[in-house]
Parts: structure tokens; sequence; C-alpha cells
């Protein structure tokens, strides 16, 4: 890892596109703090912020949450540093135009950034940081250059918030617990679940109403919420005894901060996840993970798991229990091999952490452009 150098304050437009669900805001969002944290003034465009309202209800200072509607009101902007369009979004052409040949105080052209989608595959270290020239349209004789966010040195790395480790020492799981109140029984299991609708959903609460190990199921709002109740629904009507010793309870969460997000992981002994950034904070988390990895309609996304798999390392029983979870086969989904699981990720864990984060990363790159 570089030691941090002292970069100086710029001006960053970051545009972000809610296609669906919330990682795309989720990222952005957590960008434009860890930005604002390091000194950099950052304008958010956004077409729909609403989650933030749950995401962040105390907003973060520095970061300035502008409306990214259909014409854009660039009334006395002053022209931004960086331009980072998130996850190929394509940044509204008139804000290309009303700034591009702004003359900037520094004198320079903007440093214009196409962050990608989080990827385990060979092809992010190829492309990281290859770079466009514009040739067309208001931007024209401008330069894009590609940024993938990844797992490996080679790669722009992950976002990671210098005070991490700081927060997490502090953390008191049953305090936290408390907060929601969840009180915890001490032979209890602590499990997440954030997910959209796997297919092996009835499989998994069937076996941990069976497993000898009690479990307290922490069902996220939205998604996950309406397909366990609709299961359960569906297991009580068909097989009313299904749960008759109550190994299994379940609580039912209301949307969470991010911070509480954080501590929603780092409070349990199993994190389901799912799409981009809650995978990473489960990694960030330390503890035994489940990935249900954002489905594409071509199933590129099983190229994409296989990928991130190896790069776990998973052992047998995570790389199963993987693979029906997120319906690539259907074999069943295996024990819950904790131990196992946790010593992947204990090793994932202490590999990153040698590694630069995203925004270290991008204030390097960003800067060599300045100088
Ligand atoms: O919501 P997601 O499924 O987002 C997905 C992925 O990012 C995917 O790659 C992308 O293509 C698709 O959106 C459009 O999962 P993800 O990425 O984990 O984002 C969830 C965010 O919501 C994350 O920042 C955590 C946050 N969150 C909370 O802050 N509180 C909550 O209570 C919950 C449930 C989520």
């Amino acid at each position: 890892m570089t030691a941090p150098s002292p970069q100086p304050a710029l001006l960053w437009d970051i545009f972000c596109q809610v296609i669906d669900n919330h990682g795309d805001l989720g990222v952005c969002w957590r960008l434009s703090c860890q930005l604002a944290a390091r000194g950099q003034r950052v304008r958010l465009w956004v077409d729909d912020a609403s989650a933030l309202s749950w995401m962040a209800p105390g907003g973060c200072p520095g970061v300035d949450v502008k409306a990214w509607t259909t014409v854009l009101d660039l009334q006395g902007l002053t022209p931004g540093d960086v331009w980072v369009e998130a996850f190929g979004c394509e940044i509204a052409p008139e804000f290309i135009a009303a700034n591009a040949s702004e003359i900037r105080p520094t004198g320079l052209k903007p440093t214009w950034i196409n962050l990608e989608y989080l990827s385990a595959q060979a092809y992010v270290e190829r492309n990281h940081g290859l770079t466009s020239p514009v040739m067309h349209g208001p931007g024209a004789g401008l330069i894009k250059h590609f940024f993938y966010p990844g797992f490996t040195p080679r790669t722009g790395g992950l976002l990671r918030e210098a005070n991490l480790l700081d927060r997490q020492a502090h953390f008191d799981r049953d305090a936290w617990l408390n907060t929601l109140h969840i009180t915890r029984r001490t032979d209890q299991r602590l499990v997440s679940l954030f997910c959209y609708e796997p297919s092996a959903l009835p499989d998994l609460l069937a076996q941990l109403a069976s497993d000898d190990t009690p479990t307290r199921l922490l069902v996220t709002a939205g998604r996950a919420t309406s397909a366990v109740q609709a299961e359960i629904e569906h297991k009580n009507r068909l097989q009313p005894l299904w749960n008759l010793s109550e190994q299994l309870s379940i609580s039912y969460l209301p949307y969470l901060s991010q911070t509480d997000f954080d501590h929603l992981l780092w409070a349990c002994d199993l994190n389901c996840v799912r799409g981009e950034d809650s995978l990473v904070r489960a990694l960030w988390a330390g503890k035994p993970f489940v990935w249900h990895i954002y489905p594409q309609f071509d199933d590129a996304h099983h190229d994409k798991l296989s990928a991130f798999l190896d790069w776990l390392h998973a052992p047998e029983s995570l790389r199963q229990f993987h693979l029906r979870w997120n319906g690539v086969n259907d074999a069943p989904l295996g024990s819950l091999a904790l131990p196992d699981w946790a010593e992947v990720t204990r090793a994932a864990h202490q590999g990153l952490w040698q590694q630069d984060d995203l925004v270290s990363q991008l204030l390097g790159f960003v800067t060599s452009h300045w100088v």
C-alpha cells in the first residue's frame, strides 16, 4: 500500500442512473462520501435519489446531491475538474456542452472517468486504465479513462473508508441488536439475508428449520422480505409442521442506513448478500458469506460468479452452495460449513487490506493527470 499523500481539492461531478435495485446509488454514494472525506468536493447527479432518505438520512458534508432531470439546470455552475460516469451511464450532453470548454481555475481540461462494474474476471486487469478519445459531440477532443474496480493489485481496487477497522473495533453487537429490539439467544446463530428471489430459498429455510443449531434469520427490507414472506406462507399452508421445533426464528428489518447495514453484516455469523456493494461490505465484515449475484439475461453472471469463487479460493462446500443459491445447478445446497468459509474470507480480507482502496487509486490516477 502506498502512503497517502496530500491531494489537491478538486470538484467532482459524479453521474448516476438508478437502473433497478440499490447498487448504483449505493456505490455512488459511498464513492462520493469517501471522496469528500479526503477533502474533495462532490456533486452527485442522480435521476432518483429517493433511496438516500433511508440509505443516508444524515447526508454527507461535502456532497451536494443534484437532480438529474431530463434537462439539467446548469445556471451559474462552476465547471467540475473530474467527471465520473458510473456504470456506463452517459453524462448528460448539455452538461458536457456547457462544461467541456469552460476554463477551470487550473486551466486544465476535465478528467473524464468511466467507472465500471465490479468483477473478478480476467478482462478487468486488461482493461483497467485504458483510454478512449471522444471523437464526436460536445466532448470531442476529451479523453475517457476506463476505471475498473477489482480484487487484485492491477485493478482499481475496492471502496474502503479509512476508519473502517476502528469502527469495527468499537462495535458492540448486542447493543446494536437492541436498537432493533432483537435479543440474541446465546445458542442462536445469526444469519442476515439480502437477496433477490433465489430458487433455493425454500431449501435454505427448510435446512435452517431442521438444523441442530438454532438460527435467527435477519431479513432485509424489500425483495428479500417479500420472497421470505411468500415462502413462509406457502410452507405454512402445505407443511404446517415444517418449523415445529422453532429452530428457525425470523426478524424482518426496516430499511437501514448504509452505516447500519454494515453493522448488520458485522453482527451476523453468516451474511447472504447480493449485487455489488453488499458483496464488498461482506468482504470487509470478514464473516462467512454467500453471494447472490445480479442475474443477467444471457447467464453472463455464471462466468462472473465462477471467477469470483476462483479468486476467493472457495472450498467445495462454499462453491456448491453458491452454484445452487444462484440457480446454476440443482444439487442440494449442502451443509453450512462456516469454519471453512470463515477461513477463506479471513484470507481474502487480509489480502485485500494490503491493496490500495478505490478512492486512493482514483485520486492518484486523477492527480497524475494534473501535473
Ligand atoms: O441492490 P443491489 O442488488 O444492487 C444491484 C447491483 O449493484 C448490481 O450490480 C447492479 O447492476 C444492480 O443493482 C442495478 O445490491 P447492492 O449492490 O449490494 O446494493 C445495495 C445497497 O443498498 C448497498 O449500498 C447497501 C444498501 N442497503 C442499505 O443501505 N440498507 C438496507 O437496509 C439495504 C437492504 C441495503
